[in-house]
């Protein structure tokens, strides 16, 4: 450990306090990182962190054999909220592996193609509110924009459940709620754990009633499903109805709860930050919207609802996503321990149950694998050639094993959907005085960002 590398200033107790900005954690250590190289270690109350994001460090973490998830820090603070559901749950934690065979079927491609139709629709709702926009001549918000529409996409798709979201002005309560808990757990870390309950007192007094509010809204929903009965064999009948294949085990009412506000979370903040930043980078690229727009319109013709394939084939959009991903990764980090005692790249011992956090916005810039100009925004870093040359783990934006991101292709139609329909739709401006600033809750998400909308006559 002590030839890792560490910020020079160093406090008694308080660890590196130098230069830190409390509300931005990760862009903090981003900054570390620049500074101290590809593995780092920051120290804070007492309690050293690794830090790693060189790609052949996190290649090595990787390998499922000697490291696996561990659930700390952020992650770990939020399991007052989701306890053992399928993101918090502990790797030795039955429930996982439970929960993971019941659901994955969920995500099953065909699974996503009977989603397609709810996704189209709840985009309906987005489109009619930036018609109106529009029309008045009035920017739009684009993470609160964003929010509403996934939010409606996975509770209407997995739970059959309509928030209202385009009907209000301000985010429904759950959302405020969610990002609650999520910046409570995030501030957590910024302070000594003993000393909590005494600095974060009216916070730990709010992210309680943000917890009664999420199991209320939760338990009605679920209390709604047990009085009509099941639905289409959406993610709320697997958890409610559907036994372990093997096992024939269920989930506990206990545990449903939990996996419904994982859902519900994990469902929709990663992928609305995910279609903010890539609304950022087509608005300020007008010559990739362009590309992207001409994609758009040869696959899709002038059909007035692109059918489940026509998503999967706007390949150029889709490396739209990914390198709006690998610049904000929306949950930036992930935490990787190791299984027994072993040797982190030939080089940094570590014990079984060490673990280290993957930076994973730095790792998307590491200048040896993606060139001197790995800041800048270039979707072509995606095309098939290119992506071949790269050596494997170096894209990480969903994780990695066994625990990766089980969302992901939700996230990916949803989100190609949308910008296709966006980009059809409307030329997008951004203000020439926004300067992107992201803000972190856990996740990170583009603060303040309005566009100005052209409606383009496009099929209706
Ligand atoms: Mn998602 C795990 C990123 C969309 C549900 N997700 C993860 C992890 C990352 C991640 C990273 C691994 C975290 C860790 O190792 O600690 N997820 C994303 C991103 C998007 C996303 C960047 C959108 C873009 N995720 C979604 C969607 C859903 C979802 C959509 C659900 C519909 N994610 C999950 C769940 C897990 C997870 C559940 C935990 C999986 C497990 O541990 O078995």
């Amino acid at each position: 450990l002590r030839r890792i590398p560490h910020p020079p200033r160093r406090v008694p107790l308080l660890g590196d306090v130098a230069g830190v900005d409390r509300r931005r954690p990760l862009q903090d250590s981003m900054r570390f990182g620049r500074e101290l190289g590809p593995i780092f270690r920051r120290r804070a109350f007492g309690k050293e962190f690794v830090f790693v994001w060189g790609a052949e460090l996190v290649g090595d973490l990787a390998d499922e054999t000697r490291f696996a998830k561990h659930v700390g820090l952020g992650v770990a603070n939020l399991r007052p909220v989701v306890g053992d559901g399928l993101f918090t749950a502990y790797n030795h934690e039955p429930n996982w592996q439970l929960a993971h065979d019941v659901l994955a079927p969920g995500f099953s491609r065909e699974a996503m193609a009977g989603y397609h139709a709810m996704m189209l629709a709840v985009a309906g709702r987005l489109t009619d509110h930036w018609d109106r926009q529009a029309a008045a001549g009035r920017t739009v918000d684009v993470p609160g924009d964003m929010t509403r529409l996934t939010l409606e996409t996975i509770s209407r798709t997995g739970f059959g459940h309509d928030f209202g979201s385009f009907e209000r002005e301000r985010p429904h309560p759950f959302v405020t709620a969610m990002v609650g808990t999520l910046g409570y757990a995030q501030r957590l870390n910024s302070v000594p754990a003993p000393l909590a309950p005494l600095l974060l007192r009216s916070a730990t007094r709010r992210n309680a009633a943000d917890m009664a509010y999420l199991n209320r809204t939760v338990d009605d929903l679920v209390a709604a499903r047990q009085r009509s009965g099941p639905g289409e064999g959406d993610l709320l009948d697997r958890m409610l109805d559907t036994a372990h294949p093997e096992t024939g085990e269920r989930l506990s009412a206990e545990n449903v709860r939990k996996q419904v506000i994982t859902f519900l979370a994990a469902g929709h903040e990663t992928t609305s930050g995910a279609l903010s930043f890539a609304l950022y980078y087509l608005a300020r690229h007008p010559e990739v919207a362009a590309r992207a727009r001409a994609e758009v319109d040869r696959v899709w013709g002038d059909a007035a609802r692109p059918g489940y394939d026509q998503v999967a084939r706007l390949r150029y959009l889709r490396r739209v996503l990914d390198e709006s991903l690998r610049l904000w990764p929306t949950a930036p980090a992930f935490a990787r321990e190791a299984r027994r005692d072993t040797v982190l790249a030939g080089d940094h011992p570590m014990r079984r149950g060490a673990w280290a956090l993957v930076l994973t916005p730095l790792l998307h810039r590491e200048p040896a694998v993606w060139g001197e100009d790995a800041e800048r925004f270039d979707p072509d870093r995606f095309d098939a050639k290119a992506v071949r040359s790269r050596p494997p783990h170096t894209f990480k934006p969903f994780g990695t094993g066994a625990r990766a991101c089980i969302g992901r292709q939700f996230a990916l139609h949803e989100a190609t959907l949308v910008l296709g329909l966006l980009l059809r739709r409307y030329d997008l401006r951004a203000g020439p005085a926004y300067r992107l600033r992201v803000t972190e809750r856990l996740t990170v998400m583009p603060d303040g960002l309005r566009l100005g909308l052209e409606r383009r006559s496009a099929p209706t």
